[in-house]
């Protein structure tokens, strides 16, 4: 059972880095437009104030799709794929370089818009959130437009809200409508609302185990409401197996927490082309050492220092490796984040050209806390 009287709203802003690029550019607005360009890809104005945008087809590297508008999407170009791929599906789309800055500054107008209806927020990243209207005496379409409408009136964005008794059922009611969606489920909708989508729509349930439970002919949510406990047993063990059963009937108890520390801050980069540790020894530590800047930058913009300092390297054949330091101090200092990543970097047997360098800062603190004995050793687990 859930608990009887929870109402949960899962929020997610549609299409996001794209819409606030639309904002921007808003002769854009219904075109295919794709972010995921480098910043020669900006566009260029012209003499008349008009803008030369950049468009697909001119794109070439190994870069990534972030996201792209509902336009380019009907052209079958999503989040991930690479840029070269989507170039092929659409080459007239419009090509945008990524601009972090503007949509973490939109992140927080739509997150303090909510908060100044329903402040019980968890943070879930920069565009989604959940938000516990448990407290609130208003009905929930009611209640659901006026918070569409305050994260209009502060962003001019839109976004799509699922509503329901827990988390979970809200996350995936959320997605139901969108774009600009206000999905609404009470626990006697389940069977008709939620039993016919595919499995793979519950978070939790990734591909590995989306692919077995299709192989036993688990497709819909509601198959497996109604599979054998016992299979599922055999096949995922007690635990996942009754985590399956109870989310296939909707049932979710966990709280929406607002705290939202960080973990840790990192940043990391993909080459352009594989890089060799001796060869190209000049160029990977300038990117090294601009790495360890950029987290400092972070950790400075932020408020906080660190004590373990890690790197990631992918290899050309995709092999990951990690490695983290403890430090006796925590910092926030460039030269010391550098010294430490370079320490863990010596630590790692370096015979395969690399593909991706990254640098992350974990076991956080705030300058002026005693400093905690925290240690991460996980710290590139996603
Ligand atoms: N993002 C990214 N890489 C991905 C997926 C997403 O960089 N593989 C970024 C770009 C998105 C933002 O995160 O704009 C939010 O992710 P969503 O999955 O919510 O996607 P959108 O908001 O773009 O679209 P939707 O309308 O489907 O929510
Ligand atoms: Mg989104």
């Amino acid at each position: 059972m859930n608990a009887p009287d929870r109402r949960i709203a899962h929020l997610d802003m549609d299409a996001f880095y794209a819409s606030v690029e639309l904002l921007r550019y808003p002769e854009l607005r219904g075109q295919p437009v794709v972010i995921g360009g480098r910043s020669i890809h900006k566009p260029a104005e012209r003499a008349d104030g008009s803008r030369e945008f950049s468009r697909l087809r001119e794109y070439a590297g190994r870069g990534v799709v972030t996201t792209s508008t509902y336009e380019a999407r009907a052209l079958g170009v999503f989040s991930a794929m690479g840029v070269m791929k989507a170039a092929q599906l659409a080459p007239d789309a419009i090509l945008l370089p990524a601009d972090f800055d503007a949509y973490r500054h939109y992140s927080r107008l739509f997150k303090a818009a909510v908060a100044s209806i329903a402040p019980h927020i968890e943070d879930r990243g920069i565009d989604e959130i959940y938000i516990d209207l448990s407290a609130i005496d208003e009905d929930s379409r009611s209640l659901g437009t006026r918070i569409k409408q305050a994260v209009r009136d502060a962003t001019g964005l839109s976004c799509s809200i699922g509503i329901a008794p827990n988390k979970l059922l809200a996350k995936i009611c959320s997605d139901l409508e969108k774009p600009n969606g206000l999905t609404i489920i009470g626990e006697a909708d389940i069977p008709a609302r939620i039993w016919p989508l595919a499995v793979r729509k519950i978070n939790g349930i990734g591909p590995k185990a989306n692919d077995k439970l299709g192989a036993l002919g688990i497709l819909t949510v509601g198959d497996l409401a109604h599979a054998d406990a016992g299979l599922l047993q055999t096949h995922f063990g007690r635990n996942y197996a009754e985590w399956l059963h109870s989310v296939a009937h909707g049932r979710d108890q966990r709280p929406v927490v607002t705290s939202s520390e960080p973990k840790s801050i990192s940043r990391e980069t993909t080459f352009e082309r594989d890089l060799h540790a001796r060869l190209d020894r000049d160029t990977l530590s300038g990117i090294f050492t601009g790495l360890c800047t950029r987290v400092a930058d972070d950790l400075k913009r932020k408020g906080y220092v660190s004590r373990t300092i890690g790197i990631k390297l992918r290899f050309a054949d995709f092999r990951t490796v990690t490695r983290d330091i403890t430090l006796t101090a925590p910092t926030a200092d460039p030269a010391t984040i550098r010294r430490a990543a370079g320490e863990c970097l010596r630590r790692v047997p370096l015979e395969r050209r690399i593909r991706l360098l990254g640098v992350r800062a974990g076991a956080l603190a705030r300058p002026d806390e005693a400093p905690q004995d925290a240690v991460q050793h996980d710290l590139f687990a996603t």
